[in-house]
């Protein structure tokens, strides 16, 4: 629901994509239930095509660089909340210690409870995106993907899965959950790439591919 409507103010508007308003709340989107976390069995893990294929343990995870950014969120479904301080670590850091190998140009993020969204490797690599473990200066409640979550900013929101527990790097690019139900494979909320129907005619058909080329491996 969106209860807090701002007036018009030019450089609050002009970080406003199309289509969204603005809330200061934060609603919960989840697709099926808030997952169990158990410390002693949690590991995030980074496997396919890397150099390194690594596994953390929550123990492990906590001793990494953390860094704070400041973002803005867009939900494919019209609210955007601005100015969120995220705190964990650099998604570029965990790129760089797995090393992908040349022919990697996409990852598929794995989440509980069996939920996956798409991106492109090159999308991870920005300043902004973290592996997030504190919004605010407060440890991340479990409904909103304590205790870890992936925050990728310039993409809707879908594109940032809560309860993160691993990257695929791939060399192709297979649609994700939300993906696979509609929703658009690049999801720019400036160009606002909502839905499936919106893709170009190659993106559709390199949609079509990788979901064969993954099921048939
Ligand atoms: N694991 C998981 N991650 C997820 C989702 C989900 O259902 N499961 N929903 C996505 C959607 S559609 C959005 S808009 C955001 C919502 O995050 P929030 O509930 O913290 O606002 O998480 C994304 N990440
Ligand atoms: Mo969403």
């Amino acid at each position: 629901m969106i209860c807090h409507m701002k007036k018009p103010d030019p450089a609050v508007a002009a970080r406003v994509p199309p289509g969204q308003a603005l809330t200061e709340k934060w609603p919960v989107l989840t697709y099926g239930r808030t997952p169990r976390f158990d410390p002693n069995r949690w590991t995030f893990r980074c496997f396919g095509l890397v150099e390194r294929p690594t596994s953390w343990t929550w123990e492990e995870f906590l001793r990494l660089p953390r860094v704070t950014v400041r973002s803005d969120i867009h939900c494919v479904t019209r609210w955007s909340k601005l100015d969120n301080d995220w705190e964990g670590v650099s998604a570029r850091y965990i790129v760089e210690e797995v090393k992908p190998r040349p022919e990697a140009k996409f990852v598929l993020q794995h989440a509980d409870p069996d939920y996956t969204t798409n991106t492109a490797l090159a999308d991870l690599l920005d300043d902004d995106v973290v592996l997030a473990v504190r919004h605010n200066g407060k440890d991340l409640e479990p409904d909103h993907g304590g205790p870890m979550r992936l925050v990728l900013p310039k993409l809707y929101f879908w594109k940032s899965s809560k309860w993160l527990r691993a990257f695929e790097f791939l060399e192709v690019n297979p649609p994700g959950f939300w993906e696979q139900n509609g929703y658009h494979m690049n999801a720019d909320p400036w160009t606002e790439e909502r839905y499936s129907g919106q893709e170009t005619r190659a993106m559709q058909q390199m949609r079509a591919e990788a979901a064969r080329r993954l099921r048939d491996r």
